[in-house]
């Protein structure tokens, strides 16, 4: 059985949040490091050796770097990919499930993760809301340590988030969208560095009343993933897999308008930029904004600040994208976008 968050999003809109809740408790692995061929006994990634760069062994030519797991074809990121549509005629009250997890992902061809996990995937499920709706968050901690779920934007205070929430309990967040724009979600739970990098994170997009205009819409959500417990990320990915829009380009039509709702999660960096070879797009940052604040081919980001940024591919071809930060780019964080 597989489930991925498009299955996640129907189901609980059919209330079947409890029997979800009971497969995960099933399924949940015992917390143990995690190892892969090549990698040492806790998934480490290959250290430093002679005159070599550190990423000698896991380095080509791009296009040949981090490949991600076998198992996964072109759409298997789908559901992190594409956000779910603007629905302005919504019921304003909504009722969603969350719940944390501990277990292994596959990041890479070679490294599994034991991640914690939000719904079970690293980022977790894309929320979608429209400015004025009012979200009731029901989250369960189905782990074995405290984890709770800390909303940015605006909220009441009293349920923020940060309060920690024991393994098996539950609490309910209400978000009010009062303000549009582009909002990361995650564990706040102490030591939260920790418990961000292994994966409690997340991104919601709360569009303004009357929306954007049409597009073709991507989220991507830069993830860093520390194997080793020094603080510092060994493998970057996009929407949590290392290595795979470099294998699979992001597909858009020539000349139509793209928006990507751009979130940096990567932990263990002071910053991270996204760039865009042979093109230039708009910038709003933090999504808060109908007007760009620049037109530009870089921007960057704080963890956990963001931006929406768009622009039209002029002519058919590859366009590559990655963070500037390039040890990141050569550590997974590596795409393209195909103008077809
Ligand atoms: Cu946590």
């Amino acid at each position: 059985m597989t489930l991925d968050r498009r299955d996640w999003l129907r189901l609980t809109a059919v209330g079947a949040g409890g029997a979800l809740a009971g497969w995960f408790a099933a399924r949940r692995p015992p917390n143990t490091p995690v190892s892969a061929p090549g990698y040492g006994p806790a998934g480490l990634m290959p250290v430093r050796s002679g005159g070599g760069s550190a990423n000698a062994h896991i380095m080509g030519p791009y296009g040949l770097g981090v490949e991600p797991p076998a198992n996964l074809g072109p759409n298997a990121l789908d559901a992190a990919l594409h956000p779910p549509p603007f629905e302005p005629g919504r019921p304003r009250l909504r009722n969603l499930d969350l719940w944390a997890s501990e277990q292994p992902i596959a990041l890479t061809k070679e490294v599994t993760f034991q991640a914690w996990t939000y719904n079970g995937t690293v980022p977790g499920p894309i929320i979608r809301a429209t400015e004025g709706d009012e979200l009731r968050i029901h989250f369960r901690n189905l782990g074995s340590r405290p984890h709770n779920l800390h909303f940015h934007g605006s909220h009441d205070p009293a349920p923020d988030g940060w309060q920690p929430v024991p393994a098996g309990g539950e609490a309910t967040y209400p978000i009010s969208t009062e303000s549009f724009g582009l909002y990361p979600y995650h564990c706040h739970t102490p030591p939260a560095n920790e418990h961000i990098s292994r994966g409690l994170y997340g991104a919601m997009i709360i569009d303004p009343a009357k929306g954007r205009p049409p597009a073709r819409e991507v989220v991507l959500v830069l993830c860093g993933f520390d194997l080793d417990g020094d603080g510092k990320s060994e493998v970057y990915g996009w929407n949590g897999v290392g290595g795979f829009f470099d294998r699979y380009p992001i597909k858009v039509p020539v000349g139509d308008l793209v928006r990507v709702y751009l979130v940096n999660m990567a932990w263990g960096d002071p910053m991270a930029s996204f760039h865009l070879h042979a093109h230039t797009f708009d910038v709003f940052r933090s999504g808060t904004t109908l007007t760009p604040q620049e037109r530009t081919d870089v921007v960057t980001l704080a963890p956990t600040e963001r931006a929406i940024l768009e622009f039209r591919l002029p002519t058919r071809g590859r366009y590559m994208f990655h963070p500037h930060q390039t040890h990141m780019a050569e550590r997974g964080a590596m795409g393209w976008f195909a103008a077809v």
